[in-house]
């Protein structure tokens, strides 16, 4: 027996395709080989693989894992033997795709930022919602959310281990963009990419703060500049120099609710900065410190006992009793940037098996497009401080 996509009870193992097969398509596609041989989830199998370039997805695809290769996006959601969607395609794309999916009736992952404009992600938000009253599951790939440290932070803090938090502090810092000289790619265009390091990596230090403090983000105040405003047109394209248009770095404020006031720092030309997101939360009770590339540590100070005895200690956050850790090696066997992925695909697969909402959800999504958007007004307007509007814009009729 079979029941409609949207049914939670599949006997045929789950049909998986992924779209998409770059940098966020390869790790996606690492994930789904290597879920299953770690953690129990319900059945499924790697499809089809599909992109732009016959030649190209069909090696990608016999790469990594998948029975199929396609070019055709639009036919593979309408397939029976395809019950979920894995959208790892560039922004521009995120929307239509996930929107046809979804009405198909298939369960949607897709990466982050959720879309590139507002709009769009409202769009998708509606999508999601009524997809889901047909028991259809949607879900955006935050996935620094399943660093087990990260988790176990989100935990102390909700535990009140850090009293009444104060003040958050994000930075996001790359440098593969340093050179002036790196050709133009999709993300350095504003009609394929939304943004720049904004929408790029802002966005998980963003999504973070509001992860680990539960608290949401009322009003912005930013910066954007773009530091190298042409480049190389990308290969093939005869030479010349392009235009950049988004940004190479932001500089941001908030207030959240609970009173609670932020920053976030992004740049991908900060020379000598590999894939640093580092976080920073004060509390009244004590502060906690993270530095993605040192991603199984986390360091707590617990204010609450007697100074002499105070300081910074790390955890490393590799016991079987941490997030996620239980299903890989023994203690202090450490994991990498590559297992978020498998936690993520975890955790959706194991939502869609329980019809439960998985989360961070396309509503968490769009909370973290309309901080972008408020960012990106405020840094328009020369504005000090912009509301992040909490209205539809669906029936604002924008
Ligand atoms: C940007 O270089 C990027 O690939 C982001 O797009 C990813 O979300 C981040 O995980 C790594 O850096």
């Amino acid at each position: 027996m079979k029941t409609e996509p949207s049914g939670n009870q599949h006997e045929s193992p789950l049909g998986v395709a992924a779209i998409g097969y770059a940098f966020m398509g390869k790790a996606h596609s690492n994930a789904w080989r290597n879920v299953a041989s770690f953690f129990d989830v319900p059945a499924f199998e790697q499809k089809v693989l599909v992109g732009r370039d016959t030649t190209q997805v069909a090696e990608a695809a016999a790469k990594y894992g998948w029975a199929e290769s396609a070019t055709d996006w639009r036919s593979v959601i309408e397939r029976d033997d395809i019950h979920i969607i894995d959208i790892c395609a560039p922004g521009w794309m995120h929307a239509e795709i996930a929107i046809a999916a979804l009405a198909a009736g298939k369960h949607v992952l897709v990466e982050k930022p959720l879309a590139n404009t507002l709009g769009e992600a409202e769009l998708m938000v509606a999508a999601a919602a009524s997809a889901r009253a047909n028991g259809v599951q949607s879900m955006i790939g935050f996935n620094y959310r399943r660093v087990p440290a990260l988790a176990l932070a989100r935990e102390l803090i909700a535990e009140g281990r850090l009293g009444t938090i104060r003040h958050v502090r994000a930075a996001y810092l790359q440098d593969w963009l340093s050179d002036a000289e790196s050709p133009m790619t999709w993300r350095l265009r504003k009609e394929t990419a939304g943004s720049g390091a904004l929408g790029d990596i802002a966005s998980h230090a963003i999504d973070q703060i509001q992860f680990l403090t539960g608290q949401t983000a009322l009003e912005a105040s930013g910066t954007l500049k773009t530091f190298v405003s042409q480049r190389p047109g990308s290969r093939g394209s005869g030479g010349g120099l392009e235009d950049v248009t988004v940004d190479d770095a932001v500089w941001a404020t908030f207030w959240l609710t609970g009173d609670m006031g932020a920053s976030v720092e992004a740049s991908r030309v900060a020379t000598g900065q590999k894939n640093s997101l580092t976080i920073e939360v004060y509390g009244t009770a004590g502060s906690l410190t993270f530095d993605l590339e040192d991603l199984n540590e986390l360091n707590f100070l617990d204010a609450t006992v007697p100074v002499r005895e105070q300081g910074f200690r790390r955890i490393l956050v590799n016991e079987p009793e941490h997030p996620y850790i239980g299903a890989w090696w023994p203690q202090g066997h450490i994991i990498g940037w590559e297992h978020t992925f498998t936690h993520q695909i975890r955790d959706f697969l194991l939502a869609i098996r329980d019809g439960s909402q998985p989360s961070p959800s396309f509503e968490d999504g769009l909370q973290v497009q309309r901080v972008l958007a408020a960012v990106e007004a405020s840094a328009k307007n020369k504005s000090t401080i912009t509301a992040v509007e909490n209205k539809s814009l669906i029936t604002e009729g924008v």
